[in-house]
């Protein structure tokens, strides 16, 4: 038997881009609007949705079936970005259980919630609309959860209009997939539950297998050279068949999909594990040229790091190649390096530590591209990879000691290069994980997302202790003189060694601060010189 224990709720924004653009500017509310990137309407109002766009139309498409169209373009993603944090944030409330699906899209799960209320109040009316029949409803408890979930979904949805005036749909199983299916069903600003009695209808009537949210284009393909088209042809099918081809695992995924079963977990979002921009253009072939666009790409990137608020620590380039014998067989190639966290202080980047940034990249670009030779360059990427926390120390004994530490560490530390007052915690305390869409489901949407991955930090707030805080150093970057920078165990040896000398030093220093602070805290702590404020408080404890 199915479990039915919980109820999950999906929130889909209606025509996304389109809404943020009438809340923004409201005498557009009354009129066709299409939101245009490059040559395409990525989406539309309701109202043009009427005259027949459709997501993804060529704008000559689009005016065509709807001349007044007004087009807004939509390239900048700043502002839907700022909506989509928001109404993460709003949801939050209700539950730490959401789980973001690219810019507008969330599942929650509400399993608690429905408990504590069916507590608390008896009458468990359904509200919105519900897919098939309220006939043999389950008796297994769900129908009155389903219920209490359908009422928690209009109580959500009416605090995201009250707040950011945003009309939604929402969908509400006992699944993931089901919830994201039903949901759009009634459309726009509705929402719909579906028990578990109509799950089948709703399965069958998706009717062909590319409709399954979860089963992208790849996988499609190869189930119709088996002549496996329908939903109800993989249905059909013998899972030891399947696995011959998909695996045991993958081939019980699709099965279970098929039949509206799916025990995947509401994953808790947090911040993204990359944040990167792209910039297709036409063959850039000088090296002046590629500098100039880099630059831009960094300082736009810079932007989204601020609003992100940690602190970068790797950089990754990424170059699409124009291969003129063969157009089609464009590549992408990627190089990365660590950055020193400290040329992001306060997350602006002066115009000096700019300059360094640059530098890197470009050396980066020199191991991707031999500029000695001719080169077409038809893409340029730039992204962080990994990250640190910015710590808030507000209310702490370091706090309260900062400046005295800054001081003193300017004096015992006079050696080193840079000093940030930004401190990092160890990365162990935090765990991360994946929680987006496959890969497989964003390529099947063909969408294109800035912060490509989403990952989860765990919620405990970072603790920093006093001892972990050296302010000596045994290793300064003096005592390496004009000797070899050693380069730190995580970094691409060629990369690093093709830096110039100050700026591997900055990164092998930041390497060995950091190395310092998460490891042996207690013993490089007994070695080093008992001459700050710090270490003179640690050892009155
Ligand atoms: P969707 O949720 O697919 O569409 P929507 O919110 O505009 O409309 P609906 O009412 O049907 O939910 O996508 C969310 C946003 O993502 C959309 O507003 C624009 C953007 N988008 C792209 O950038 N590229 C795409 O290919 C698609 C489909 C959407
Ligand atoms: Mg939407």
């Amino acid at each position: 038997m199915d479990d039915h224990s919980r109820t999950i709720i999906h929130i889909d924004i209606d025509c996304f881009y389109a809404q943020v653009e009438m809340v923004k500017n409201p005498s557009l509310v009354h009129q066709p609007l299409g939101i245009k990137q490059k040559n395409i309407v990525v989406t539309s109002n309701y109202l043009a949705r009427e005259y027949g766009v459709t997501k993804c139309m060529l704008i000559s498409e689009a005016k065509k079936v709807c001349p007044n169209l007004v087009l807004v373009n939509g390239e900048d993603l700043y502002d839907y970005r700022q909506y989509s944090y928001k109404v993460t944030q709003l949801l939050q409330n209700y539950t730490d259980l959401v789980e973001r699906l690219g810019l507008d899209e969330n599942y929650l799960d509400v399993t608690k919630l429905v408990t504590e209320k069916q507590n608390s109040i008896n009458n468990g009316n359904l509200v919105g609309y519900f897919y098939g029949n309220t006939d043999l409803l389950c008796e297994c408890g769900c129908t009155e959860r389903l219920k209490v979930g359908t009422q928690i979904a209009q109580e959500i949805r009416d605090l995201i209009y009250k707040e950011l005036k945003l009309t939604t749909c929402a969908g509400i199983a006992q699944n993931k997939l089901l919830a994201k299916i039903v949901c759009t069903k009634n459309k726009p600003n509705k929402q719909t539950v579906v028990f578990p009695n109509s799950v089948n209808e709703l399965m069958l009537d998706l009717n062909l297998v590319k409709n399954i949210p979860y089963i992208g284009n790849a996988t499609v393909e190869q189930l119709s050279n088996f002549n496996v088209k329908t939903v109800e042809e993989l249905q059909n099918c013998d899972v030891n068949e399947l696995a011959k081809v998909f695996g045991i695992e993958k081939a019980k995924n699709m099965l279970d999909f098929s039949f509206g079963r799916d025990t995947a977990p509401v994953k808790k979002t947090g911040k993204p594990q990359s944040i990167g921009l792209e910039d297709s253009c036409r063959a850039i072939t000088a090296e002046r040229e590629i500098e100039s666009k880099l630059q831009q790409l960094l300082l736009r990137l810079m932007v989204l790091v601020k609003e992100d608020g940690r602190i970068p620590k790797t950089i990754k380039l990424t170059v699409r190649k124009f291969n003129n014998s063969n157009p089609q067989s464009a590549t992408r190639e990627t190089r990365q390096c660590n950055v020193n966290t400290a040329l992001f202080k306060d997350l602006e980047l002066t115009e000096a530590n700019q300059a360094k940034l640059m530098k890197i990249i470009m050396t980066l670009f020199r191991k991707v591209v031999d500029i000695k030779r001719s080169f077409h360059i038809t893409l340029l990427g730039l992204s962080f990879t990994k990250f640190v926390e910015k710590l808030s120390v507000r209310n702490t004994l370091v706090s309260f000691l900062t400046k005295d530490i800054e001081v003193q560490s300017f004096i015992d530390i006079a050696n080193q290069n840079s000093r940030s007052p930004v401190r990092e915690a160890s990365t162990s305390s935090y765990a991360y994980y994946d929680n987006v869409d496959s890969p497989e489901s964003l390529a099947k949407r063909g969408r294109f997302f800035v912060a490509d991955r989403i990952a989860e930090f765990s919620d405990s707030p970072i603790k920093l202790g006093v001892a972990t805080l050296r302010l000596n150093s045994t290793e300064s970057p003096m005592d390496l003189g004009e000797k070899t920078v050693p380069c730190p165990p995580d970094n691409d040896e060629e990369v690093f060694r093709a830096l110039p000398n100050d700026l591997q030093t900055e990164v092998w220093e930041d390497y060995r601060r950091k190395r310092e602070r998460t490891i042996g805290n207690s013993k490089s702590f007994k070695r080093s010189k008992p001459n700050s404020i710090l270490n003179y408080l640690n050892k009155e404890k």
